[in-house]
This record gives structure tokens, C-alpha cells and sequence, in this order.
């Protein structure tokens, strides 16, 4: 570098000289004279000491350094994020059955038919169905206990039932009416008869029937209160009141009337109306 100032040193020199030749004659001689070859002196002296140079550049990254001892125990970390979705758990136990749901829609109309025969036969079993649920609700309510049972007789618009529970007459009376019916009132000769056959085919001799001079000695009604008509079955010389106490009336085998004492106990026949069970 320093050779290469000093030789464009001595080209620039060179260039000047030319210049001033072709310029002027009358120095050319002179200027000839005085040509000078510059050319680098001795080396000088040291100089003084220069000044402290910045900071360097920062080196390279160092290699690893060897692993240090282990620190202290770090603080607990916060919460972290949800974790994934479960796998399906397994299947529960049946649950309690529901209430009833409401009833469905009306079905579709049914396909038209000749139906006054099917029609005819379905009112058949209705008005059967309603007599047999009638005779029905009859037994279940008015039937004694079993024991007591000795079956029943009907005509076309009676039920007699035949009670073998010793009752006063007034008590057989309200079993009666309790069971929506009276004490059995022989009103003509069939009914009579129809009673009197009861009594004999049960094997008994006497049972209390519907009728009574309660209200008044010797005017004797039936137990719905309806009057004595034409027809009776007294047996000869009844009703005599002996003892001065019979007010009530029996009803014997042959099917015969007594007049007898209402508190003695005997089992009794109850009647009902057909259109009233
Ligand atoms: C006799 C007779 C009847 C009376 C009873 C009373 C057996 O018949 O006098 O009229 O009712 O006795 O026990
Ligand atoms: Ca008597």
C-alpha cells in the first residue's frame, strides 16, 4: 500500500514536469535543473503511543458448560387445560316403568256391510248383558253368607230369597229393606204357592213373611204398607193376637198365615222387584 503511494507520487511528479516543458522554453532549462526524484526517506522515529482502540467485537458462543447441581424445587404450576373427552361409560340400570300414556286415535271406519242382522244380534247381547249385570249387582248384594244361602225363586217380575239367619221381624225387615227389598208379601195364590214350596223344598216349617197389625190391632198390612186386599191364607182361627202380642205374621208349610209374637226369631223370606235390582 505504501509502495503504491510513493510510485503515484513519482508518476504525478513525472506528468508535472511535461507539462511545464511544453508550456515555456525559456524555463526549460532552467526547470530541467531542478528536477527531483522523489523517493521515500528513512524511517522516522517511533511515535508516541496511540490511545486506547473500543471494545472489540463480542466473541463466539462458548461450548456447553458442564451440567451444574440440581436446584431447588420450583413453584407449583396453575391449573392446566381441560384434558381430552372420556371414553363412553358402560350402560345404567333400567329405570321404573312410566305412567300410562293417553288412549290412541279413533281407528279407521270400518268397511260398510249388510249389518241389520249383526245389528239385531248385538242388541240381543246387550239387553242380555244389562239383565245379567243386574241379577248380578242382585247377588252381590243381597245374597246372605253362603251358609245362609238356600237359592232363590223367581217370577216374571219378583225375586224371592230365602235367609236362614233367625232374625226378630224387625230385623228381618231391615235386612230386607238394606238390600233394597222387604219381607216376601204373598199377594195372590201363585205367590203363596210359590213361597210355600220354597219353605217345604229348604225343609222349614215356619218363616216370618211381610205382614203385620203393628199400627193398628187388627188391621193387618203388608210390610211396603200397602193394604190387605181380598186375598189371604189365614189359617183357621187366626189371626187370633194370643196372648195379646202377636202382631206379626208366619208364613207355614202347607203355606198357611199366623199371626205370632214379633220378637221371637225365625229365619224369613225377602222379595225384591226385578226393575229395582
Ligand atoms: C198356637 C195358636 C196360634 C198362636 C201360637 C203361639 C201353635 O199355635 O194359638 O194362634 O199364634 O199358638 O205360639
Ligand atoms: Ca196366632
Amino acid at each position: 500500500m505504501k509502495r503504491d503511494l510513493v510510485f503515484l507520487g513519482i508518476l504525478i511528479s513525472l506528468v508535472f514536469l511535461f507539462l511545464l516543458r511544453s508550456g515555456s522554453p525559456q524555463h526549460l532549462a532552467e526547470e530541467a535543473c531542478s528536477v527531483q526524484i522523489l523517493v521515500p526517506g528513512l524511517k522516522g522515529d517511533a511515535g508516541e503511543k496511540g490511545e486506547k482502540g473500543s471494545p472489540g467485537r463480542p466473541g463466539r458462543v462458548g461450548p456447553s458448560g458442564e451440567k451444574g447441581d440440581m436446584g431447588d424445587r420450583g413453584q407449583k404450576g396453575s391449573v392446566g387445560r381441560h384434558g381430552k373427552i372420556g371414553p363412553i361409560g358402560s350402560k345404567g340400570a333400567k329405570g321404573e316403568m312410566g305412567d300410562v300414556g293417553p288412549p290412541g286415535p279413533n281407528g279407521e271406519p270400518g268397511i260398510p256391510c249388510e249389518c241389520s242382522q249383526l245389528r239385531k244380534a248385538i242388541g240381543e247381547m246387550d239387553n242380555q248383558v244389562a239383565q245379567l249385570t243386574t241379577e248380578l249387582k242382585f247377588i252381590k248384594n243381597a245374597l246372605p253368607s253362603p251358609a245362609a244361602v238356600a237359592g232363590v225363586r223367581e217370577t216374571d217380575n219378583k225375586i224371592y230369597l230365602l235367609v236362614k239367619e233367625e232374625k226378630r221381624y224387625i230385623d228381618a225387615q231391615l235386612y230386607c229393606h238394606g238390600r233394597g227389598g222387604n219381607l216376601g208379601m204373598p199377594k195372590d195364590e201363585a205367590a203363596n204357592g210359590l213361597l210355600a214350596s220354597y219353605i217345604n223344598q229348604a225343609g222349614l216349617t215356619r218363616v216370618f213373611i211381610g205382614i203385620n197389625d203393628l199400627e193398628r190391632e187388627g188391621t193387618f198390612v203388608y210390610s211396603d204398607r200397602s193394604p190387605m186386599q181380598t186375598f189371604n191364607k189365614w189359617r183357621n182361627g187366626e189371626p187370633n193376637n194370643a196372648y195379646d202380642e202377636e202382631d206379626c205374621v208366619e208364613m207355614v208349610a202347607s203355606g198357611g198365615w199366623n199371626d205370632v209374637a214379633c220378637h221371637i226369631t225365625m229365619y224369613f223370606i225377602c222379595e225384591f222387584d226385578k226393575e229395582n235390582v
